[in-house]
């Protein structure tokens, strides 16, 4: 059976702490789209950890992990991102990751492509990590792209990886400072080195799901990043939804155990683009620092503000979750009043929305309309159980629960394993 676990906002919802607390009762940990660009942190016996492009279940002894196919691989991230583990004391990392030899590759090249791209791009610019995730999915979809089997091929390899270096060296020029023969040489070393990690993913998966292996699934990024339901083009590049998960590790859909949204308490958001419930003032910039919203791969400072509920009403017609993980309670410990975005208003016609339109220009046009709740003023991060909560605070998460119809199944009241709630 597989749990899936998604960011079901613009992603930094704590999705890492759930899959390290959730990892104990599963066989095999997997990712399944995304590359580098995620930032998962586990705060884990006193340890913190961040997880970029590996799967979050390694901090976990008797877990094994993969990387779905429907990833973007990039090979020297993988490798530091092991040895940074390692020197924090991780055991046996390196017999407990699998990488499908499906996945793309993704090049320093992207890298340099995505740091161009978003110069082109001005003033509209993406806010991308700068990773090369968006020109590693268009070569991917361009069919050009070289797949993780194919770094063993070293001819093909290194034809294909020229003609693609010299496509985008047409489009840039000089402006691409990429040395194509430099990541040659560097593959040479990786390539022995790599084949012990690779596995045709499709085998491996079919085998675990017929041995009746719990599967953990660790989404990345969030459903308001996904390029075809996210707030297009302020997006990622992959399907970060219900669907991408499906294509990026094959599993079975009819052995599915839970679809677990995760959802911050109030909203955050890195990088460009729409943000309707955004406080540019006092109530944004102390979730900020309360939250310590800054971003795990880039260290960007995060937008902050209040809870967008036509946002995860949205993300839930789209991913369909059984339960809810609400994190980040204790960061509104100390707000006097807390709002909540019920609906968006038509400021020309008066007409309340309670979808999130696909035209995110007549979005822009619409005002908020929040629900206030009184603040609890008290800390929450010694509650073991919901009914320790102060009533302010469960009136909140019981109108969440109401308003999306999905029951909150765990509560997060501070950032360590310990501090979960886990609500019947
Ligand atoms: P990209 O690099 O092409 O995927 O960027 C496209 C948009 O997706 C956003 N994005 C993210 N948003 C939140 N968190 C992410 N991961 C890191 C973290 C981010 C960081 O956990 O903190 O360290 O800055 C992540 N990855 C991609 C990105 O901001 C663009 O808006
Ligand atoms: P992810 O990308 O969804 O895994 O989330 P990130 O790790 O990027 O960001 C979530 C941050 O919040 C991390 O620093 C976590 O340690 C922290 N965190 C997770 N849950 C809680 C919580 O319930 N309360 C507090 N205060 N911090 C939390
Ligand atoms: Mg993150």
């Amino acid at each position: 059976m597989a749990t899936i676990i998604l960011g079901s906002q613009w992603g930094d919802e704590g999705k890492g702490k759930l899959t390290d607390i959730l990892c104990p009762k599963a066989q095999i940990c997997a990712r399944a789209a995304g590359g580098h660009n995620a930032g998962h942190s586990i705060v884990a016996n006193g340890v913190s950890y961040s997880f970029h492009l590996l799967p979050s279940g390694l901090v976990n002894p008797n877990c094994m992990n993969l990387i779905g196919s429907g990833v973007t691989f990039h090979v020297p991230s993988f490798f530091k991102e092991l040895a940074e583990l390692e020197e924090k004391g991780l055991t046996d990392v390196h017999n407990r990751i699998l990488v499908s030899d499906r996945c793309q590759v993704n090049f320093d090249l992207h890298a340099a492509v995505d740091g161009l791209e978003e110069v082109e791009l001005g003033s509209r610019k993406i806010g991308t990590t700068g990773r090369g995730i968006g020109p590693s999915y268009s070569t991917k979809a361009g069919r050009s792209g070289v797949r993780v089997h194919e770094i063993f091929n070293e001819e093909v390899f290194e034809r294909k990886l020229r003609q693609l270096a010299a496509g985008y060296k047409k489009r840039f020029g000089d402006l691409l400072k990429y040395d194509v023969e430099e990541e040659i040489a560097r593959f040479k070393e990786y390539r022995p080195k790599l084949a012990h990690y690779c596995t045709d993913a499709v085998q491996y998966m079919k085998k675990a799901q017929d041995r009746n292996y719990k599967i953990l699934i660790e989404g990345a990024n969030a459903l308001m990043l996904d390029i075809d339901y996210g707030t297009y083009p302020y997006v990622t590049s992959s399907n970060t939804g219900l669907g991408g998960i499906f294509t990026g590790l094959a599993i079975n859909p009819t052995k599915l155990d839970k679809v677990i949204g995760v959802v911050k308490a109030y909203t955050t958001r890195v990088g460009e683009g729409i943000f309707k419930t955004e406080d540019l003032g006092e109530d944004g910039t102390q979730l900020q620092a309360i939250g310590r919203e800054w971003g795990v791969s880039t260290g960007r400072k995060r937008r902050c503000g209040w809870l967008d509920l036509v946002v995860l009403k949205y993300s839930n017609n789209v991913n369909h979750y059984t339960v809810l993980n609400l994190t980040k309670l204790d960061v509104l410990d100390t707000f006097k009043t807390i709002k909540v975005a019920v609906a968006y208003k038509d400021p020309q016609t008066g007409e309340e929305l309670d979808y999130f339109p696909a035209d995110l220009d007549y979005l822009a046009t619409l005002e908020v309309v929040y629900k206030e709740f009184e603040g609890w003023q008290k800390p929450t991060t010694s509650a073991k159980s919901f009914y320790d909560l102060p009533k302010q605070a469960r009136a909140y998460v019981e109108f969440i629960e109401e308003f999306v119809g999905v029951p909150i199944g765990w509560i997060g009241t501070g950032p360590a394993r310990e501090d979960m709630i886990a609500k019947g």
